[in-house]
């Protein structure tokens, strides 16, 4: 009897600024119910669920934006998702904006198992955009350094009905490291809720590559780690801002099985054979035979790009000019 997870990512449509978390809740618990009714086990949200993407607004006082954070997890409004998740007997993973007791803030996401019990805890590490509005201050910004620390429980596996998985949130989907240090401690899934906008001040990427960046990086994630990645879009247009869609599930063999239709709510599913990964685990990514973490030293020890190494038994080349050194196929340089 091979091992499954039926699972969906439940894709948001835009949440406008004055939107209540109680409408919002209500949507969620929509979505939440035709994921059951689709015998759906774990259900993925977005990140930053309950609100519309507030780091989007430059507000210098941070103090100022509280209505935006929840200080309790499941406070009132979100309580009645939790509650009718444990009656359809169904996970879930949701993203929102943590304000800690002790003032300080997090762009989070838990794990609730089918029982409404938290299991796991994660905190974004990869906090992209700016601290400081670019540009017009009233135009949408993307502002997660100015809104967040960075996260300080690290990237953590749960054990969720049975299942491991592994959580990240949206940027961090386009890191390497993240799956990898997933993978290494036996994720089976790795969950993530994102919100992708399609335009800033001084950056107007192209929609379509926009759109293959974010599948390429979820489907390079899978494969070179043998998991399986479901990714929920919060999607659509938000006060004039437009973010893409694109919510997917993406098997150890790097393919999309499924994926939204459009920017709105939709519940994107399919049953995860956990099994399918054996077979890449045991051969081409055979982690105990084939890694060699002793010759990847830098990922540690560097931030930035630098200098190249020096290779044992090689003169360095002076780096003139600005063109790449052309590598050569000799038996020295080999
Ligand atoms: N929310 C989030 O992390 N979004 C980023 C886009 C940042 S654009 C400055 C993403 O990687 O999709």
């Amino acid at each position: 009897m091979r091992r499954q997870l039926s699972v969906a990512a439940a894709q948001v449509g835009g949440i406008q600024p004055g939107e209540t978390r109680e409408e919002v809740v209500r949507r969620l618990i929509l979505l939440l119910e035709e994921a059951a009714a689709r015998s759906t086990r774990l259900v993925v949200f977005p990140e930053l669920t309950l609100t519309t993407f507030f780091p989007r607004y430059w507000a210098q006082d941070l103090a100022s934006t509280d209505r935006w954070f929840e200080t309790e997890m499941p406070g009132p409004s979100v309580q009645p998702l939790f509650d009718r998740a444990r009656e359809l007997g169904v996970g879930f993973y949701l993203g929102y904006a943590e304000l800690t007791g002790d003032g300080h803030r997090y762009n989070t996401s838990i794990l609730v198992d089918s029982t409404g019990r938290i299991v796991g805890r994660y905190r974004k590490i990869h906090l992209p955009g700016h601290a400081r509005p670019v540009g017009d201050e009233q135009a949408p910004q993307h502002l997660e350094k100015h809104y967040f620390e960075v996260g300080d429980l690290g990237l953590g596996v749960f054990d969720v009905d049975g299942v491991r998985i592994g959580m990240c949130l949206c940027n961090d989907r386009r890191w390497a490291e993240v799956y990898r240090v997933l993978a290494l401690q036996g994720a089976e899934v790795v969950v993530l809720g994102y919100n992708t906008p399609l335009g800033l001040p001084g950056w107007q990427p192209e929609p379509h590559h926009m759109m293959s960046a974010h599948l390429l990086s979820l489907q390079a994630g899978a494969y070179q780690n043998s998991l399986w990645v479901v990714a929920a879009a919060k999607a659509g247009v938000e006060d004039g801002a437009e973010m893409i869609g694109g919510s997917a599930l993406v098997s150890p063999a790097g393919e999309v099985v499924a994926r939204a239709t459009g920017t709105g709510d939709e519940v994107v599913q399919t049953v995860a054979d956990l099994d399918l990964a054996a077979a890449y685990r045991a051969e081409i990514f055979d982690f105990e035979a084939h890694r060699r973490p002793d010759q990847y030293r830098l990922i540690t020890e560097r931030t930035g790009r630098g200098a190249p190494v020096p290779v044992p038994g090689q003169v360095p080349e002076p780096l003139t000019g600005h063109g790449p050194r052309i590598a050569t196929t000799t038996q020295e340089t080999r």
